[in-house]
């Protein structure tokens, strides 16, 4: 038996086979749920339907997060085919490029608005559309974090206060939904080679100080954030909620 027999899964965010996401959904499909995939924009869609069909996705749906109607229309159609829902996982995070460089002094009001929108308030949004459909039975909700929420790291700017917003969000909702037997957790992940991190410049230089430097001296792969989803959506974290989960070799734990 699969750790995720008879649940079904929502997952946002697969860009291409590099996403978190996609390992995420893979390692679920493995343990035996059913999934439905959502995608930001057609350029994506041409990347994400053969990916979807590789490995038998039940439903596969647009979804820019900046738009209510959008997600409304994401649950309404699943809605339609299933009686609920048991997992939620949100792997998204989007900051203008420019505001991913340079001083922190810069942040425009548009930039810090639209990395928030996209970035954390989105969750709050996902998280109430899901909710009829997870209440029925409880279920579980994840999200994707760094430790630059936590401290500071040069270039992610925006983005950090983003992520410190998103697990603020994460504590908030947990409180909101524990009733209902839903949780609410997010795993905080090294620096992994994707889409989101090949647009950002010294990624290899990052790569380098982790390996030399975090307590296990490796970096990590997405199958290893996988395996903590499958841990975080399945019945063996039943009364877990409102954490931040570090994949990240150890790193967080050192000073100097
Ligand atoms: P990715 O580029 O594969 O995924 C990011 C996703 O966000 C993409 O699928 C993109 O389409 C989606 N997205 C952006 N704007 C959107 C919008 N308006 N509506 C809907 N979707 C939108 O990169 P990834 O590294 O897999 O990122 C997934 C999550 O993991 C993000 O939250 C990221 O911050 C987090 N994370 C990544 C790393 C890393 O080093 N790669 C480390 C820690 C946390
Ligand atoms: O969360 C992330 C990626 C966030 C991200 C990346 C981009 C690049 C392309 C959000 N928006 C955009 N917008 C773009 O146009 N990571 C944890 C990976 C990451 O991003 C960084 C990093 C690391 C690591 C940005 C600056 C410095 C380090």
């Amino acid at each position: 038996m699969g750790l995720l027999e008879g649940k079904k899964a929502v997952i946002f965010g697969v860009a291409n086979e590099k996403s978190i996401a996609w390992a995420i959904a893979q390692a679920f499909k493995e343990e035996g749920a059913e999934l439905a995939l959502t995608y930001a924009n057609d350029a994506i869609a041409k990347r994400v339907f053969p990916l979807a069909e590789s490995i038998g996705v039940s439903q596969v749906l647009p979804c820019d997060v900046t738009s209510d109607e959008d997600i409304q229309k994401v649950f309404f159609e699943i809605g339609k085919k299933w009686d609920g829902i048991d997992i939620l996982v949100h792997s998204l995070a989007f900051a203008n490029r420019d505001e991913l460089k340079g001083s922190f002094l810069n942040t425009s009001r548009a930039g810090f608005a639209l990395a928030m929108d996209i970035s954390a308030y989105s969750l709050i949004a996902l998280a109430r559309e899901a909710y009829p459909l997870m209440k029925v039975k409880g279920g579980s909700v994840l999200a994707m974090t760094y430790y630059a929420a936590e401290k500071v790291f040069p270039n992610y700017n925006v983005m950090g206060v983003a992520k410190s917003a998103l697990e603020a969000n994460v504590r908030y909702l947990a409180e909101a939904v524990g009733v209902d037997g839903i949780r609410v957790n997010a795993i905080s992940a090294g620096p992994v080679k994707t889409l989101a991190a090949s647009g950002v410049g010294g990624f290899h230089q990052i790569a380098a100080h982790i390996e030399a430097r975090a307590p296990m001296r490796s970096n990590i792969e997405q199958r290893d954030v996988a395996n903590a989803a499958l841990f975080l959506a399945s019945d063996l974290s039943r009364r877990v909620t409102g954490g931040v989960h570090f994949v990240d070799s150890g790193y967080n734990i050192m000073g100097m």
